[in-house]
């Protein structure tokens, strides 16, 4: 841990009373306001302008989002505690009486009774598991291999991490409740680490959490809810949601420190193309620059710059550099004086151009806080993507500024200190980078990778969470890491698989492959100096392993891309734990279920992620059924399992009920037709469900769906012996019409599909195909087109 000590509420006064606009202190009065934005969304607010006079909350959240009334109730009650309480008056969530809002000097912290039966989820990006009882923490963007100790690093323990959302989300009992804190600097939270000086507690203080800021206006949200897939959604509604992503960018990405111009790429293309393994990005390192200075590509490397991009493309691969804010400082470097001239680098506290000590060296930074510098940042990313480029990698944005004191960098001109934007700096970049590229190409989605974040950011830019290393033990962290940052706002993010530093083996590449195969964002990345990891260094076994999961993930893409439609319509969290989707029922206990997880409703995954490891047990959640989809049965539900499985395979499950949409066959290349489908139903013999989907498709890449250029298909389907029956109806016709084969499982024989036009019985003809691992038997019909 970087932070070993945050604040403590011994060292706080707290007021003790209340009246309907304020908190009373001992001496004093502090305006308080409690305000219901609809929904069971809150918002509390202290703004004291004489103790916290500056109000640095850029980054406006969408309050005016919720409109429906709130069944929940938030106030201040006996001793100035907050309350929340349901409906019927009971109250859930309660401050300690007389000691729940404190105040030290321009510190202030709030604290909240805790019970054992509490769960603790969100966070955002940490490596510390998927429940957060009795943490200790701060949110802080920090590079982390810069500021962490190398062997605490390699161990899996750093923390803050890169991207800092003080999100706490709560369960007690049958309610749930998230709390975000809005605040661009320093948060600290505390959910019960008993930090006792040789373990003896003087305070006799009851149990409680608490979380604060060392200084700025306290302002916080509370959402409520009776499920954890509720709030996390009316969460993502309030910091805005993920636009729909170009389909390319939920392909495979292959990077690299180290791959520098076209002519690695291109050896890269045929590698993937003999493979036949699809791929989507090739990327490129710090080494395509000139000298390390941004928006400069090496005459070295580079030919005919646009010629070569475009060849690449033409191939199917988009390649997207990376790009770092720290500008070189340097005589005749156009960007360094055009920056200079507009005056908008950040200043330091005598009025200079701050000055860190980056890839370039001496390096100035754009102050992303103002309009204009973004405006400025815009332009040069506007050329960058005309060049021929297809998205940005954003990475150093923590800010990483070397050996220099990150808190001399001042914003807004100097007048703000370093705090005031410290986390959402990255959020700036990738709001400035994104406009350029819109203003580049308009009708196209744009697509960037940062490695800070922040709460909201991910309207501009989805997130890999950094710097991993390949062993087993960061393998591990990724799936809670994921989970956590999904359920705090952050659902496009991914890990560099297998591993950025040290050497994967073929065993850990393997295994990382299989777990990470669904994950939202899928990116093989290396540090310089390591072994090579493309998916063909460890072996011809290795690689068909590889290249069937990462098959698969293609065949799936049509419904990953449905799972993206409903992010950006609802806020609906995309990779997920079981606990989004299931209640604790029948004795099933899934709070700390952290080696399993969701992909949407249909789909899970319970990865082998131990060296050798053959067997494991799998908690299949629910009341009604699994499809296991190394053999086609279909298991009871609310129980656990024994599984085995074996280095080919890996244990998933569908679920019972669900309509799948995949694409026909064997994916070989990374072409793509969301209106050519296969539907798989999942109706096993004797089930009584009705399972219904809304499919929608479009081109995957422009705006054309939001003017009414796509097509959308309603399902309906129920199974009746051996017969399928499936019902459709078009309730969008602006893109293309479907071409659909359906596959059935279990003994199913043949499908009655109706549409508008009529009714057909179509046979199922047997056609097993591997899922992973062994053939499951299925049966497939021919295409009708609707
Ligand atoms: O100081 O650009 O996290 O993905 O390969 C290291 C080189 C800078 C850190 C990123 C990593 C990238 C590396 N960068």
């Amino acid at each position: 841990m970087y932070f070993q000590k945050i604040r403590h509420p011994s060292n706080f006064r707290f007021a003790e009373a209340h009246t309907s606009t304020a908190l009373r202190l001992a001496d004093s009065e502090l305006p308080a306001r409690v305000r219901d934005l609809g929904e069971d969304v809150f918002h509390v607010e202290i703004a004291d302008a004489a103790r916290w006079p500056l109000d640095a909350r850029l980054l406006r959240l969408n309050e005016d989002e919720f409109d429906g009334p709130s069944g929940y109730r938030l106030g201040w009650g006996a001793g100035a505690s907050l309350q929340l309480a349901d409906a019927g008056g009971t109250i859930l969530l309660e401050g300690l009486g007389g000691a729940c809002f404190g105040v030290c000097g321009r510190a202030w912290l709030l604290q909240l009774a805790r019970d054992d039966a509490m769960r603790f989820y969100g966070q955002g990006e940490k490596l510390t598991g998927l429940e957060k009882t009795g943490k200790r923490t701060k949110f802080w963007n920090l590079d982390v291999w810069a500021d962490h100790p190398m062997p605490v690093v390699i161990d899996g323990q750093p923390d803050p991490q890169y991207a800092a959302i003080p999100y706490l989300l709560i369960r007690r009992g049958a309610h749930w409740v998230g709390i975000l804190v809005d605040h661009p600097g320093s948060v600290f939270m505390d959910t019960g680490s008993n930090w006792f000086f040789s373990g003896r507690d003087d305070l006799q203080a009851p149990p409680s959490l608490w979380f604060g800021a060392d200084e700025g206006v306290p302002a916080f949200y509370v959402i409520a809810g009776h499920s954890a897939a509720a709030v996390t959604q009316r969460l993502q509604r309030l910091v805005g949601k993920t636009p729909l992503p170009p389909l390319w960018a939920l392909g495979h990405h292959q990077c690299r420190w180290g791959y520098r111009g076209p002519r690695d790429l291109q050896r890269l293309d045929r590698a993937f193309a003999a493979h036949e393994f699809p791929n989507d990005g090739l990327w490129l390192d710090i080494d395509y620059m000139e000298d390390y200075k941004v928006f400069t590509t090496s005459p070295a490397h580079f030919g005919d710059r646009a010629a070569e991009l475009q060849a690449l493309n033409d191939r199917g691969h988009r390649v997207v550099p990376i790009l770092d804010p720290g500008v070189k400082v340097q005589q005749g470097y156009e960007v360094a004086a055009s920056g200079q001239a507009a005056g908008i680098y950040c200043l330091n506290p005598e009025g200079a151009p701050y000055v860190g000590f980056v890839w370039p060296g001496r390096t100035w930074f754009p102050d992303f806080s103002l309009p204009e510098a973004r405006v400025w940042w815009a332009g040069y990313a506007r050329q960058f993507r005309e060049w021929g480029f297809g998205g940005a990698w954003i990475d150093m944005n923590d800010p990483s500024t070397g050996a220099a004191e990150v808190d001399d960098m001042r914003f807004q001109r100097g007048a703000w200190p370093h705090w005031t934007y410290h986390n959402l700096y990255a959020t700036g970049m990738a709001q400035a980078t994104h406009e350029g590229f819109l203003a580049a190409r308009p009708d196209e989605r744009p697509f960037l990778l940062s490695r800070s974040a922040a709460t909201g950011s991910s309207r501009w830019t989805a997130v890999w969470t950094g710097d991993n290393w390949s062993n087993w033990q960061h393998l591990r962290a990724t799936i809670p890491c994921t989970l956590n940052l999904a359920l705090s706002g952050i659902p496009f993010n991914g890990p560099d698989v297998p591993g950025f530093g040290g050497h994967a083996s073929r065993e850990l590449a393997i295994a990382w492959y299989k777990a990470g195969m669904l994950f939202p964002f899928l990116r093989n990345h290396a540090v310089a100096g390591s072994a090579q990891q493309e998916p063909w260094v460890f072996g011809d076994e290795a690689l068909a392993i590889i290249r069937h999961h990462v098959r698969l993930r293609y065949k799936l893409l049509p419904y990953l891309y449905q799972l993206w439609i409903a992010q950006e319509r609802d806020g609906t969290a995309v990779m997920r734990p079981l606990f989004h989707d299931f209640d604790n029922e029948d004795g099933q206990e899934l709070d700390h279920i952290d080696d399993q997880f969701l992909v949407g409703p249909a789909l899970m995954q319970a990865p082998l992620l131990h060296p050798g490891q053959q067997r494991r047990t799998v908690t299949l959640p629910g009341r009604g059924r699994w499809m296991d989809v190394s053999d086609g049965r279909f298991i009871r539900a609310g129980r656990s399992i024994q599984v085995t499985s074996n280095v080919a395979s890996t244990p998933v499950f569908l679920r019972e009920g669900q309509l799948i949409p995949m694409q026909p066959g064997a994916r070989i290349s990374q072409t793509n037709d969301l209106a050519d489908i296969e539907l798989h139903l999942i109706l096993g013999a004797g089930c009584s469900d009705e399972a219904a989907l809304d499919y929608a498709a479009d081109d995957g890449l422009s705006y054309g769906y939001r003017r009414d250029e796509r097509s959308l298909w309603r399902f309906t389907a129920w199974r009746e012996g051996d017969v399928l029956h499936l019902e459709a109806a078009v309730l969008e016709a602006g893109w293309k019409p479907l071409r659909l084969c359906v596959v059935g499982y279990d003994g199913a024989r043949s499908v009655v599909v109706t549409t508008a036009t009529g009714t057909q019985t179509l046979t199922l003809v047997s056609e097993p195909w591997v899922f992973s691992g062994a053939p499951l038997a299925a049966g497939r019909s021919q295409a009708v087109s609707i």
